[in-house]
């Protein structure tokens, strides 16, 4: 792609036909157009930021999302080049930004991150912006050059004089592009969160200018010190073990401790991307461990007969891990992209992690023998509960397949449009089976609270009655048995009031989904419905208020009706308002509120619903202390 012109006409044209691909197809480029599009603008300009600190010439690299939905990222590095192309006569500043995957010699640098999930970077953020201005200090001097919809306003200018050096690029998203223009502060907080963790000894900045928050993360210790925060509220059964390691085209890290629990995760990145779906770095991992705790019980004679050797399941739970890698061309899989392709990670990794635990195991016996003790609880626990499943399930309904009586089904054939609301109690489900498009709504009552699942065993599980219901509607099984291909709807939405009572159900709901069909919330389709708290009239005008979309337990203020001449009415549950009030706010696709429910953060899910779901009533004690001004909305 190498522009030949001789006016700026010429170079116009020429950026017009090399961005246009980005305007057309987006979603090819950034993945969508929805909220996630959105931070994935912001996610491209910080790792080319993360990239120069990586090279070693960064310390800082602040984030600030403006009032008026613009978004400035700036870093101390040496400043992106400016010198000309001799060819293209343009600048490599704006060659970087103007030409698709166009990054000189940066291309090639052996780890870099940028380019990583989808391969484009400047250019498309340039591409998908009302207007980008970047500014350059470099060399003693500052360099600065704005674009309108990836089209330069100007060549690139010099504004006198400079004595620091670093890069800085203010955007405004397109919003004839994105369907949203509103970035969600947590998101953000947790992805600079997570850099500065997976960057050690680099300060990340996030500024608010609407909340007004400022946070700062820097961590000199990396996933060191990430894995001691994880496993802060638990009785560890191992060491905290780190280690690093160059191998054959990749960088390693790994930090991994075992706990006293029967839950456990691994965190794996690539890049500094997550893999929530694994890939090979963790294969590489998990195998290693599994490998080598059955070598060593089998030299020892201590395998149970009847129970055999570990499986996977044994020796992860209770480990909690973080594994990551960089590696100069990853290839990611899958629906979700959440997971790694690339098969010689797994050899490099396994190698690294089969050579120091046999050599950590050989030297702490006693370290060996605690882990054994407990992988071998697991084990045991494993081995009883396929017992008691097999039994449980020769019993029980699930055995017959035969949907839930009180599931009033939608009549379409084939899931497409299909949806399942799932509502809270036995009238409001009556209302809203009157409210629906009977074509593409199904609605499955559940009757009070349903089992809290953090902590019941599988065979409590599935012989409660609204659980198995559940499971039958949705048709796809649990757990490791659950594949997506049979789920009977395109979409779940919970339903519930909009009080604690309601907060509490759709926790609870949340709860079990996260444990049981976590595929069904990576693959997006579990939602949850928004009904509206007040109907405010004035006169002939009315008009539904929900409440703010991020924080659904707080109360609006009303602010744009005249307040004498307004009659407000709050709707406490979903039972008070009739069918065609639940259909038009809650439940028609062209006039409802809904949100999709996304895992952003899986380490923060995963404590969140341990602390306030699970039975450790201390830990529970305190989060709800430090947190009370926060969770309104939570009864437990
Ligand atoms: C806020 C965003 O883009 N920083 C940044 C980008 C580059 C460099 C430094 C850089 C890289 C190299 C040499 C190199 C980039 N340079 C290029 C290209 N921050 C941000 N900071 N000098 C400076 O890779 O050799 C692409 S990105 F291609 F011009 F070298």
């Amino acid at each position: 792609m190498v522009a030949k012109h001789n006016d700026y006409d010429a170079s116009q044209i020429k950026v017009l036909e090399g961005l246009e691909p980005v305007r057309q197809r987006p979603g090819m480029y950034i993945g969508s157009t929805d909220i996630k599009g959105l931070h994935h603008l912001i996610q491209e300009i910080v790792d080319n930021a993360v990239d120069e600190a990586l090279a070693g010439f960064c310390t800082h690299i602040t984030t600030i999302l403006h009032a008026d939905g613009s978004v400035t990222v700036h870093d101390n590095g040496r400043g992106i080049p400016v010198d000309k192309h001799p060819t293209t006569g343009k600048s490599a500043l704006e060659t970087v930004f103007t030409v698709l995957h166009a990054g000189g010699k940066f291309e090639k640098s052996a780890y870099k991150i940028s380019g990583g999930l989808h391969g484009v970077g400047a250019s498309v953020v340039n591409a998908l912006s009302d207007y980008t201005e970047v500014t350059v200090h470099k060399n003693g001097k500052m360099f600065y050059q704005r674009y309108e919809r990836g089209v330069p306003q100007w060549e690139l200018e010099e504004r006198g004089e400079t004595d620091i050096s670093g890069t800085t690029v203010h955007f405004l998203p397109d919003l004839t592009i994105f369907e949203t223009g509103e970035f969600i502060e947590a998101t953000e907080v947790s992805r600079m969160k997570r850099g500065a963790y997976l960057t050690p000894g680099v300060t990340f900045t996030i500024i608010n200018e609407s909340t007004w928050l400022r946070r700062r993360f820097y961590y000199e210790g990396g996933i060191k010190t990430w894995l001691t925060n994880i496993v802060a509220e638990q009785r560890p059964v191992s060491a905290l073990h780190y280690l690093n390691q160059e191998g054959k085209d990749c960088l390693m890290e790994v930090s991994f401790q075992y706990v006293d629990s029967t839950v456990g995760n691994i965190y794996s990145y690539v890049n500094n991307i997550p893999t929530p779906d694994g890939g090979t770095h963790e294969l590489g991992f998990k195998s290693a461990v599994l490998t080598v705790l059955n070598e060593i019980a089998l030299e020892k004679g201590m395998i149970d007969k009847k129970i055999g050797e570990f499986t996977y399941s044994d020796i992860t739970d209770g480990l909690y891990a973080i594994v990551t890698v960089k590696i100069p061309e990853p290839q990611f899989q899958w629906q979700t992209k959440g997971r790694l392709g690339n098969s010689y990670v797994r050899t490099e990794v396994e190698k690294m992690m089969t050579d120091y635990l046999r050599g950590y195991f050989t030297e702490h016996e006693e370290a060996f023998d605690q882990i054994f003790a407990k992988i071998m609880l697991s084990a045991k626990a494993r081995f009883a509960a396929r017992m008691a499943k097999e039994t449980v399930l020769r019993k029980s309904a699930l055995l017959g397949w035969v949907l839930p009586g009180k599931l009033s089904d939608c009549s379409k054939k084939g899931k497409n449009g299909t949806e399942l609301y799932i509502v809270e109690g036995d009238s409001a489900g009556g209302t809203a089976k009157q409210g629906r498009d009977s074509k593409y709504q199904a609605i499955l009552p559940l009757r009070g609270k349903i089992l809290n699942t953090e902590n019941a065993s599988i065979d409590r599980i599935l012989e409660n009655n609204e659980v198995k219901s559940l499971i039958l509607a949705l048709w796809a099984g649990i757990k490791e048995n659950f594949d997506p291909e049979w789920l009977r709807y395109e979409r779940v939405v919970i339903m519930t009031d909009a009080d604690v009572d309601g907060a509490h159900i759709r926790t609870l709901l949340l709860t079990f989904f996260f444990r049981y069909m976590r595929p069904l919330i990576d693959l997006g389709h579990l939602y949850i419905a928004v009904p509206p708290i007040y109907k405010a009239t004035q006169g002939k005008k009315m008009e539904y208020l929900y409440p703010p979309l991020d924080d659904l337990g707080a109360i609006l203020t009303l602010q744009w009706f005249d307040p004498d001449k307004t009659s407000v009415q709050r709707y406490k549950g979903l039972g008070e308002m009739n069918a065609d009030q639940l259909r038009e706010t809650t439940m028609d696709p062209s006039t409802r509120k809904m949100l999709q429910v996304t895992i952003e953060d899986a380490e923060e899910a995963d404590r969140l619903f341990r602390i306030l779901m699970g039975r450790d009533v201390p830990s529970r004690k305190h989060f709800i202390l430090t947190h009370a001004a926060t969770v309104k909305e939570l009864d437990v």
